[in-house]
């Protein structure tokens, strides 16, 4: 299992990779607002962990076990965004109220708060009704 920094590493190569097409150390670097001495020591231990494969002159590649992992890295970072914003949590909190979860979370409760998210997305009348409570709570 990854670490919750190796996680973060993961996750942020693999959006890259995503839009870019590579991700260079400097990239990974700007990104997560680190050195780039500390992506370099992450990324030879994402290597050995076989997460990917780098080579100083040559960038790196994810490994299908390393595409894997940073796809549901993802997934999940974007579910607690979907989650976040349901529920009626302010834009300004939800992206570091998401970093500062989802390492927390077991796989069982992401896949029960997925089911969740999924119950009042095919019903908006639920999300109304969500509403109406806070709304009842506010004015107490
Ligand atoms: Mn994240």
């Amino acid at each position: 299992m990854p670490t919750p920094s190796m996680e973060d590493y993961l996750e942020r190569i693999y959006i890259l990779i995503e839009d870019k097409g590579y991700a260079r150390v400097s990239d990974i670097a700007e990104a997560l607002e680190v050195h780039p001495s500390s992506v370099t020591k992450m990324v030879q231990k994402l290597d050995k962990s076989e997460y990917l494969i780098y080579e100083r002159y040559r960038g790196l590649v994810l490994t299908a076990k390393g595409k894997k992992v940073g796809k549901r890295l993802v997934y999940r970072h974007e579910l607690l965004e979907d989650f976040m914003r349901l529920i009626g949590v302010e834009e300004q909190h939800i992206y570091q109220d998401v970093e500062g979860i989802e390492h927390h979370l077991s796989w069982d409760a992401i896949d029960r708060i997925g089911d969740l998210v999924q119950f009042f997305q095919e019903d908006k009348k639920r999300i109304e009704e969500l509403k109406h409570v806070q709304k009842k709570n506010e004015e107490d």
